[in-house]
């Protein structure tokens, strides 16, 4: 998994105001709407406690506290604990935190301590960004691509799957191909294949994944993945919209999906 990076995380508050504006204009639903209907839930006033942790690679220096603006974005109360690891455990469950929030570089986790319900960005990522791919407005059809069947495409390509949409996917891993038409009857699409998409969820750490052949003029695409798939050049003869954003909107699918 692509790690991120001090830079990827800089001005955050802008990217978010830009996607949260692409996402209104082609679902109709701004990043809030689309998180209360896709959880059916609002957030309280959760108080979140987000601990440092040094582990593997270590600290990413702007990491918590993009969490932190994150949450209050969200209308929820946050601190960060002044110790990292498990000192910074134990200090967040004593000072009352309802939700705890940290990282390592294999998994991100939200875990609500009152209701028990715990959630993995990947799995929320996956999901939330499927969603918006799948509630484009202008779509002709209900055929979805989904680009990268690893843990964050799996779990969108289940939620469409579960949604009714007709999933076409790809992935140079044929394991994770014959996993997804094995267990969630997605159907095999290749590059070279005539058919185009007005919408695609793309999840891969991979830059130029989609090309011409692939895209209807105008079409959605919305994806986590950094580097981008859609090439620049593409993008704009294309007239595509594109929904790319590093954390916010995978973090505040996390949120939602356990309160
Ligand atoms: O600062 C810290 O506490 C670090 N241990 C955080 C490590 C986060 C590693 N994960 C990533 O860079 C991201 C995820 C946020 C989503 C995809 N990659
Ligand atoms: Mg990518």
């Amino acid at each position: 998994m692509a790690l991120l990076t001090p830079e990827d995380l800089e001005n955050l508050s802008t990217q978010l105001e830009m996607s949260n504006e692409t996402v209104k204009r082609v679902t109709g639903s701004d990043l809030k709407e689309i998180c209360e209907t896709l959880y059916s839930t609002k957030l309280g006033s959760q108080t979140v406690g987000i601990i440092p942790i040094t582990a593997g690679n270590g600290v990413i220096s702007n990491f918590t506290s993009s969490l932190l603006y994150i949450v209050e974005y969200f209308g929820l109360k946050g601190f960060i604990t002044e110790h990292p690891d498990v000192t910074g455990y134990y200090e967040a469950v004593s000072a009352g935190a309802d939700i705890i929030m940290m990282a390592d570089d294999h998994i991100f986790t939200a875990h609500n301590l009152r209701n028990e319900k715990i959630m993995s960005n990947h799995v929320a990522t996956g999901v939330i960004y499927a969603e918006i791919a799948s509630k484009f407005k202008e779509a002709s059809s209900k055929d979805i691509l989904v680009i990268g069947l690893g843990r964050v495409g799996f779990a969108g390509a289940c939620h469409l799957v579960n949604n009714g949409f007709n999933v076409y996917a790809c992935d140079p891993n044929k394991e994770f191909l014959e996993k997804a038409v094995n267990e969630l009857g997605i159907k095999t699409y290749c590059g070279d294949d005539r058919k185009k998409f007005s919408m695609v969820f793309e999840a891969t750490p991979n830059a130029d994944t989609i090309t011409e052949g692939m895209i209807e003029e105008r079409c959605l695409v919305s994806t986590p993945g950094i580097p981008c798939g859609l090439p620049p050049e593409i993008g704009k003869k294309y007239r595509v919209d594109l929904v790319m954003e590093p954390l916010v909107i995978g973090v505040a699918s996390m949120l939602y999906s356990i309160i």
